[in-house]
C-alpha cells in the first residue's frame, strides 16, 4: 500500500483492523516475540523520524535504539521496559538499528541486531545481558562472517541455536553470493533461482557463527526452487522460524508484494516447501512479524503504519491469534478483516 492515504480510507481501515497497537507513545516495528520467565517479551525496532529523506536504500529508517516490551499475555497490556541498547553504545555501529531478535541460553540473554558499520555496510551484532529486558552490553565487533539484516534466532529442542538472516535491496542481501560481498551485486535474473535467507548455527557462547552461513532453499510444490521473478512468493526479508507438529516453519516477507508467507521443512537447514500467505498487505511498505506460542495458543506479532497515517517508517506493533488447521496449514489473515 502507498504512503499517502486519504483520511477516510485510514478511518475505514482502522475501524476494520483486527488488532490495536501494543503501545502508542512510541512507534515500534519488526517485532520478535519470545516467552521468557512466563511472560511475552517483544523485541521491536524503535521507529523515529530521523529527518532523513526517503530513498530506495531505506535510509529514512534511521532508528537509534531498542526498547523491549513486556506482556503478561498477548491479550494483556504491553509495558515499555525502556531503552535496552543505543547505537552510541555499540563500538562498531554507525546508524540504522534495524530489526532485532533475542535468545536466552543458560539464564543469559542475547540481543541480536543489524546496523550499518562505519563503511555503511550492514553487519549483525550481539549484546548480552542478565535480564530479558536488558540493559544489554554490545560486543566490540559485529559477529565475524555476518552481513545483511534481520537476524532471527531459533532454539531447537536439542539445544542448538540457529540464526536466520538476510534482506534484499536496502538490506544488501543481493550484494552477496556464497558469502562473498560484491557491492554491485543484484537480485538474480527473473528465471534464475531466487536468493534465500542464510542460516548458521551459533556457538555455545551465542556470540559467533559455529559454521559458514548456508543458503536456505525455498521450493515450490514440484520441488523446484522459487524463481527470483516470482515476487508473490520469493524471499525478500524478515525470516522467522517456528516449530509446529514436529516440523519447521520458515515465514518471511515478500517485500515489494507486501505479503507474509510461509514454507515448511523437516530440518532447520531446509529445504522448505512453499505453502501460502499468512498475512495480506498492511498499511505501509514493509511487513515483518514473529510467531510465538503462549497459553496453548499461537500468536502473530506484526506491524502496520495505520497510527502514523500511513508513514512507512513510523510503524506500530500489533498482535493477533494465528490458527494452524488439522493438517498444520496456517489460515491467512487479513489485517483489516476483509
Ligand atoms: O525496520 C527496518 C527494516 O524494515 C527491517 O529490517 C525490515 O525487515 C523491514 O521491516
Amino acid at each position: 500500500m502507498s504512503d499517502a492515504m486519504e483520511a477516510d480510507q485510514l478511518q475505514a481501515l482502522a475501524a476494520r483492523a483486527i488488532s490495536r497497537p501494543l503501545v502508542t507513545h512510541i512507534y515500534t516495528a519488526d517485532p520478535s516475540a519470545h516467552v521468557f520467565e512466563g511472560a511475552v517479551y517483544v523485541y521491536p525496532s524503535h521507529d523515529i523520524d530521523a529527518g532523513i529523506p526517503f530513498n530506495d536504500d531505506g535510509d529514512h529508517f534511521g532508528m537509534q535504539d531498542y526498547h523491549v516490551l513486556r506482556m503478561d499475555s498477548p491479550e494483556g497490556e504491553a509495558v515499555d521496559c525502556g531503552v535496552a541498547l543505543h547505537v552510541d553504545d555499540v563500538p562498531w555501529a554507525s546508524r540504522q538499528m534495524w530489526a532485532p531478535d533475542a535468545a536466552c541460553r543458560d539464564g543469559r540473554y542475547y540481543l541480536y541486531f543489524p546496523a550499518r558499520d562505519a563503511a555503511g555496510t550492514f553487519r549483525i551484532g550481539v549484546a548480552t545481558g542478565e535480564r530479558p529486558e536488558g540493559p544489554f552490553s554490545a560486543e566490540p565487533e559485529p559477529i565475524p562472517g555476518s552481513y545483511s539484516i534481520d537476524p532471527a534466532v531459533f532454539g531447537d529442542a536439542d539445544g542448538a541455536f540457529y540464526m536466520y538472516f538476510g534482506g534484499l535491496w536496502g538490506g544488501q542481501l543481493q550484494q552477496y553470493r556464497d558469502n562473498v560481498h560484491d557491492p554491485d551485486g543484484r537480485e538474480p535474473d527473473d528465471d534464475a533461482p531466487a536468493l534465500g535467507p542464510k542460516v548458521a548455527r551459533l556457538t555455545e557462547d551465542m556470540t559467533h557463527f559455529a559454521e559458514t552461513p548456508r543458503e536456505v532453499a525455498i521450493l515450490d510444490a514440484d520441488g523446484a526452487p522459487l524463481r527470483a521473478g516470482d515476487h508473490e512468493r520469493r524471499y525478500f526479508e524478515a525470516p522467522w522460524l517456528h516449530k509446529y507438529g514436529g516440523r519447521y516453519y520458515l515465514s518471511y516477507s515478500t517485500g515489494n508484494t507486501h505479503l507474509l508467507c510461509y514454507a515448511i521443512g523437516d530440518d532447520p537447514y531446509g529445504p522448505f516447501t512453499f505453502q501460502g500467505t499468512i498475512l495480506r498487505p498492511v498499511v505501509g511498505w514493509t511487513t515483518h512479524h514473529s510467531i510465538v506460542e503462549f497459553g496453548g495458543r499461537w500468536w502473530l506479532y506484526y506491524h502496520d503504519s495505520l497510527l502514523s497515517g500511513g508513514v512507512t517508517h513510523l510503524r506500530s506493533v500489533k498482535v493477533a491469534p494465528l490458527q494452524h488447521d488439522a493438517a498444520g496449514r496456517i489460515a491467512t489473515l487479513d489485517p483489516y478483516g476483509g
